[in-house]
């Protein structure tokens, strides 16, 4: 067990508060994990003017120089990564594959990050008048509130932090307090590859106090946020009415659809994977199964079968499927919504308990649960879970299928499997979602590419890829008049 301490300015400190929280090792409830400050709006107060002290020289260091620092961070990662898989693993319950995988996802961004340093683009553009010029060059904001989730607690910290950074902005990060150990892992690496004192600053505590006090601050200048719909719209509502930038990054309910033609097997691991793993907690992950009518019955009985062979465990130990639930309420929150589709009049073939056999005693474990003839208008069909729990609904073609697909309020994630080229297409054309798979699960972005959703996933960022780096940069357009003389703008002339 470790204590953990704020890091402001370079240097590690308690909490103006004097008061700490700990966190639990959700695979083994008796494991403290760490002891993490429980801090206050002093201790954010502090954090912002360190980040803003910063910035002044941050902001000049030339790209290249500052995307090195990157490349380093991507070294020590890479030499770290078994260390902070298990930590995640203890503090996140994921199995160990995941987060190895979750790890390297960071250490990708980083890598990506130190080429991205080199080419950060602007362009050039011919003017209407002679002997000028016109581009653009982009720059950065000042000081930005980073507040991350529980769920990919190394690779959606490094989404927000490359990006943000190597704009030359500074920043204060608040992790979740499910996970707040690898943020503050990851910090001391950064620190270690040569980050200068208060570009990146950590503090840990609770939305409700800290986040408020993030959000209220006057030199902050942006927000980015991947949560819960309810938190997102109250960070839209508070940066709109201060006229903060703002990302968010919010809900999925994800569906994968098998049409009759496709590869059944294929699609069974796929969306094994795509529901089930990191236990259903991903914002990607497979909420709904969209089956065609002809296959409808033969999946189920695939499916269930497969499914109640996951094994379900402590993510340390071997050939374990399925790791705990992230907390008791997140356990609690899914199993309410277990009864709500049982009432609904759905189908429970599977799961639908939480597990307390074995090694699992001092778990918050979950069955895999999938409930069959769901209908769309479900709650189950609607709402996002996050968990274990997948509603197969039934379409009787193709068009009802992305009919069906499309028939939320989310937009994150859609999967289609089919071997029909031009269906393919048509799905990747009427798709409501920010990324579409085909013959592959809802699961698995990779860093170079736009993550995000459309409709009420979030208000039109993408993280990811070089989108990340338009949400942290501002853009000027610079024009230089070579002529020697007042030209004017779209004021006729008469010669
Ligand atoms: C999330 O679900 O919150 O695409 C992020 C994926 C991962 C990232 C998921 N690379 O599933």
């Amino acid at each position: 067990m470790k204590t953990y301490k704020n890091f402001i300015a370079g240097k590690l400190m308690d909490s103006k508060s004097g008061r700490t929280f700990e966190n639990r090792n959700p695979a083994d409830w008796d494991e403290v994990v760490g002891i993490f400050p429980k801090s206050n709006a002093e201790d954010i107060n502090m954090a912002i003017e360190a980040a803003k002290k910063a910035y002044k020289k941050w902001r000049t260091v030339p790209w290249p120089k500052r995307s090195e620092i990157m490349r380093r961070a991507a070294e020590i990662m890479i030499e770290k990564k078994e260390e902070i898989a298990q930590l995640m693993t203890r503090e996140m319950g994921k199995v160990i594959n995941e987060t190895r995988g979750d790890f390297q996802e960071g250490i990708d961004t980083a890598l990506y990050a130190s080429i991205e340093g080199r080419k950060f683009f602007g362009y050039t553009l011919p003017s209407e008048l002679q002997n000028k010029s016109c581009m653009t060059k982009r720059e950065p904001l000042g000081v930005w509130g980073l507040i991350t989730p529980w769920n990919f607690p190394i690779a959606i910290p490094t989404w927000k932090v490359f990006p943000c950074i190597l704009s030359g902005n500074t920043a204060v990060i608040k992790p979740a307090t499910y996970t707040p150990a690898c943020v503050g892992e990851f910090a001391q690496i950064l620190q270690e590859a040569g980050l200068p004192d208060g570009v990146l600053n950590v503090v840990y505590g609770g939305g409700g106090e800290i986040g408020e006090a993030i959000l209220s601050h006057p030199d902050i200048v942006g927000v980015s946020f991947t949560g819960s719909s309810e938190i997102g719209r109250r960070i839209g509502e508070v940066c709109g009415n201060t006229l903060k930038r703002c990302s968010l990054e919010l809900g999925g309910k994800n569906g994968q659809v098998v049409l009759k033609d496709a590869d059944l097997e294929l699609a069974l691991e796929g969306v094994l994977w795509g529901a089930f793993g990191t236990t259903g907690q991903r914002c990607t992950a497979t909420s709904r199964l969209i089956l065609e009518e002809p296959i409808y019955d033969k999946f189920i009985e695939m499916l269930k079968q497969k499914t109640e062979s996951l094994k379900l465990g402590n993510g340390l130990n071997k050939d374990i499927d399925v790791g705990p639930m992230v907390s008791e309420s997140q356990c609690e929150s899914v199993h309410s919504y277990v009864e709500i589709g049982k009432k609904e009049g759905a189908k429970l073939i599977t799961g639908g308990e939480s597990y307390k056999e074995g090694e699992c005693v001092k778990g918050w474990y979950y069955k895999p649960t999938i409930f069959i003839d769901v209908l769309p208008t479900m709650r189950i069909a609607q709402e996002e879970i996050f968990g274990p729990v997948l509603s197969v609904i039934k379409a009787k073609d193709f068009k009802e299928a992305i009919e069906i697909l499309n028939n939320t309020v989310y937009g994150l994630s859609s999967s289609i499997y089919t071997n029909d080229l031009n269906k393919a297409h048509k799905a990747i054309e009427l798709a409501e979602t920010g990324i579409v798979y085909i013959n592959a699960p809802t699961i698995g972005a990779e860093c170079h590419m736009p993550f995000g959703g459309m409709k009420n996933t979030g208000n039109g960022h993408r993280e990811g890829g070089w989108t990340a780096y338009e949400i942290f940069t501002e853009i000027k357009s610079i024009y230089i008049d070579y002529s020697g003389s007042l030209q004017k703008a779209q004021i006729d002339t008469w010669e």
